[in-house]
């Protein structure tokens, strides 16, 4: 995915990895970036002092590579219990010995993981990365050629074209840019050498062996991104086993070189997550009372709605859509240099953010998704 372009952009996308537990989520290298929370002195905005480095104290990273055992993950100590679950399954030892011999430490996924986050992008950043006129360019052919998938999908899945159609040019550019780590390296990396997310990545393994046998495939011969998510959608395994779909009925689920595969995958990613049709993402608001500061979204817990319409509006906050009073919202406020944009985040914003865990990313993803109908339809193109 754009992760490999991306990791070096935007300093804090380990933050992803760390951070996000979602579906196919993990991926993560997409970008996660924590929106900036800047002190405001007078119009002055103070920039966080990013830690030091001092000479006597490894930083992160070096501590983490510090820590790396060495030699083959066959000899690891976490390796005998992985061996014996995956027996269980019905994999054979030899099966699972060659695939932790084979296994190579990606030394650079643990230096991109471990980089602490010295710059974090606010969403004027963050948006110039993924809203360009390069991908809405890429965007709108990406629909026409693939406007009938498109259309069906949407038909069968509720799943406006726009999202699917932004969602893969967010995190490929249409296929362009899927990740070149084998899938096996940078799981048994993360798994073995990050104890941070050990439990996570090697569950990932885990799933990736179930998938290459369902699959009927190779387990060396799959790439994707840095924390093993793969293809036009970037699914990490769990997602491909739970959600990908075999959209153009040809008896395999594919979603590394079908589209119509992919297309499908991520619509029924979506319907999964429970999108709801025609309801609105977004919605711009005013404010007739002073806001409190804690009433914003923050973090990951911060993207769950638990507030209704009718709190908001008792606290003084007007939408500009009109809304139901019993829908739930979540209270945005988003930085473009000096100047700031509020939104309430909707039910189908949440669902976007289960895709990757932050509002940075459900916002481009919405945002673009707009600008490319809009190009679309422009264009002659049929929404
Ligand atoms: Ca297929």
């Amino acid at each position: 995915m754009a992760v490999i372009a991306m990791s070096a952009l935007v300093a804090g996308c380990s933050a992803t990895v760390e951070k996000s537990e979602g579906a196919r989520t993990q991926r993560q290298p997409v970008v996660e970036v924590k929106q900036g929370r800047k002190p405001k002195v007078g119009t002055e905005t103070v920039k966080a002092k990013a830690p030091k480095p001092q000479a006597s104290k490894p930083t992160p990273q070096e501590k983490l590579l510090a820590s790396v055992r060495g030699g083959s993950y066959l000899d690891y100590p976490q390796a005998q219990a992985f061996i014996a679950e995956m027996k269980g399954e019905g994999f054979e030892e030899a099966y699972l010995k060659q695939v932790l011999t084979e296994a190579k430490r990606q030394t650079s996924i643990l230096k991109a993981i471990s980089r602490p986050a010295e710059r974090r992008l606010t969403w004027g950043g963050y948006r110039k990365i993924f809203i360009e006129p390069k991908r809405i360019k890429q965007g709108v052919k990406f629909w026409q050629e693939n406007r009938d998938v498109l259309a069906k999908a949407e038909q069968e899945y509720g799943v406006p074209a726009e999202i699917i159609v932004a969602i893969i040019g967010v995190e490929t550019r249409y296929g362009r840019i899927t990740g070149s780590y084998r899938v096996v390296d940078a799981l048994a990396t993360l798994g073995f050498d990050y104890p941070r997310r050990s439990k996570f990545f090697l569950g990932q393994l885990k799933e990736y062996l179930r998938l290459v046998r369902e699959e009927q495939l190779d387990f060396t011969s799959l790439k994707g991104s840095y924390a093993g998510a793969m293809g036009y959608g970037q699914f990490i395994p769990s997602s491909y086993r739970n959600f990908a779909i075999d959209f153009d009925k040809d008896g395999k689920r594919d979603i590394w070189n079908n589209k119509t595969d992919a297309i499908g995958s991520v619509a029924n990613y979506f319907a999964e997550h429970k999108w709801k049709p025609g309801e609105p993402v977004i919605s711009a608001v005013s404010f007739n009372k002073a806001v409190d500061e804690s009433w914003y979204s923050v973090g990951r817990k911060g993207l769950i709605p638990k507030n209704t319409l009718a709190e908001w509006i008792a606290r003084g906050v007007e939408p500009q859509l009109a809304l139901s009073p019993q829908d739930k919202a979540i209270l945005m406020r988003l930085e473009i240099d000096d100047d700031k944009q509020y939104w309430l985040g909707l039910h189908n914003f949440y669902v976007i953010t289960r895709y990757n865990h932050s509002k940075l990313y459900a916002m481009a993803v919405y945002r673009l998704s707009q600008q490319i109908k809009e190009a679309y339809l422009s264009a002659g193109g049929q929404g």
